[in-house]
This record gives C-alpha cells, sequence and structure tokens, in this order.
C-alpha cells in the first residue's frame, strides 16, 4: 500500500472515530468491573424519573461483586429497582444492590430477565436524545466509577417510557 493511500485510510478511520453529534454508548472499567453502555431512554416534559440501562455489566474477577449504589447531578437521587409481575400486573421495587457474580456478565437492558435497571428520581430536566449525562456507580469491592450515560433509543424501543409505575406519572397504566 502506498504511503498517500495508507495517510488517506488513517484519515477515514479517525474521521470515523470521532463522529461530531451522534454519540454512541461506551464502554467504561472499575477494577474487574467492565460496565458496557450505560444508556436512558429519553423522557418527556415533565416526568420526574428517568432510567438508565446497560448493554451489560461484567465481573471479570475471582471475587463476587455488587453494584450498590449510583448517583447523579441530574436529579435529587438515583434508586436500584427490579420488575415483577404481581397479578398481571408490572411492579417495580428498590433492591439494596445488583449481584455480579465472579466471571459473570448480567444483562441490564430493558426486557432482560428480572428487570433490573436504575431509575433516576427528581429529573432537573428533560433527557433529551443525543445528550449525555454523568453516573457514578458503587461497587462494593471494585469501588467507585464515573460513567457518561448516553441518551438515545438505544434499545429500539423509543417513546415506550410507561413501563414506570407508581413514580409520580400520571400516564403510566397500559393501555
Ligand atoms: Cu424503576
Amino acid at each position: 500500500m502506498s504511503f498517500s493511500r495508507l495517510a488517506m485510510v488513517c484519515l477515514l478511520l479517525s474521521a470515523l472515530g470521532s463522529p461530531p453529534t451522534l454519540a454512541m454508548p461506551r464502554d467504561f472499567r472499575v477494577g474487574n468491573i467492565v460496565i458496557v453502555q450505560p444508556h436512558a431512554p429519553p423522557t418527556r416534559d415533565g416526568q420526574p424519573n428517568g432510567v438508565v440501562y446497560f448493554r451489560h455489566i461484567e465481573n471479570l474477577g475471582s471475587q463476587d461483586d455488587m453494584l450498590v449504589s449510583a448517583t447523579t447531578r441530574r436529579a435529587r437521587r438515583m434508586e436500584i429497582h427490579e420488575m415483577s409481575m404481581d397479578n398481571n400486573t408490572m411492579r417495580m421495587r428498590e433492591i439494596l444492590g445488583i449481584a455480579l457474580p465472579a466471571k459473570t456478565r448480567v444483562a441490564l437492558m430493558r426486557g432482560a430477565p428480572g428487570g433490573v435497571h436504575l431509575m433516576v428520581m427528581g429529573l432537573d430536566r428533560p433527557l433529551f436524545v443525543g445528550e449525555a449525562f454523568e453516573v457514578v456507580l458503587r461497587f462494593r469491592q471494585a469501588g467507585e466509577v464515573t460513567v457518561t450515560v448516553e441518551v438515545g433509543a438505544t434499545n429500539g424501543a423509543a417513546g415506550q417510557n410507561n413501563h414506570h409505575h407508581g413514580h409520580g406519572s400520571r400516564d403510566t397504566t397500559t393501555r
């Protein structure tokens, strides 16, 4: 390959590597914990709460770990939730943490078994597609890490924010 062609390829690659507007979810690491693609669906005007999902969180270590808390400057507080069926009604409740067994990858996408997610309670303003915000995650063993959460329809389910019951939104019942 000639030098100029190589230079061209490099130019193309660097152009691809830095998309100016369309942000892609990224991966983060702290100790043996890898946090893959933190993302959040957009929220509507007046909707007080949002949700953060991950493609997965993986524990590469040989010691069990647990995600025990999360915080963000964008909201009053965050909680860890899981979904369950109760008399044909989907409910969610706060749990103490997300278990991350050694050498295991835990799926935390919308619709994944268990329906575990991070709830962002009391947003300062709506989450818009294309923006990003920082969340600090605390793991019992691995410690603390700041991740960037991309807002977008990364799960192919845009506009379906109404699986969240009982958190102050009026229109939470599924029609
Ligand atoms: Cu929730």
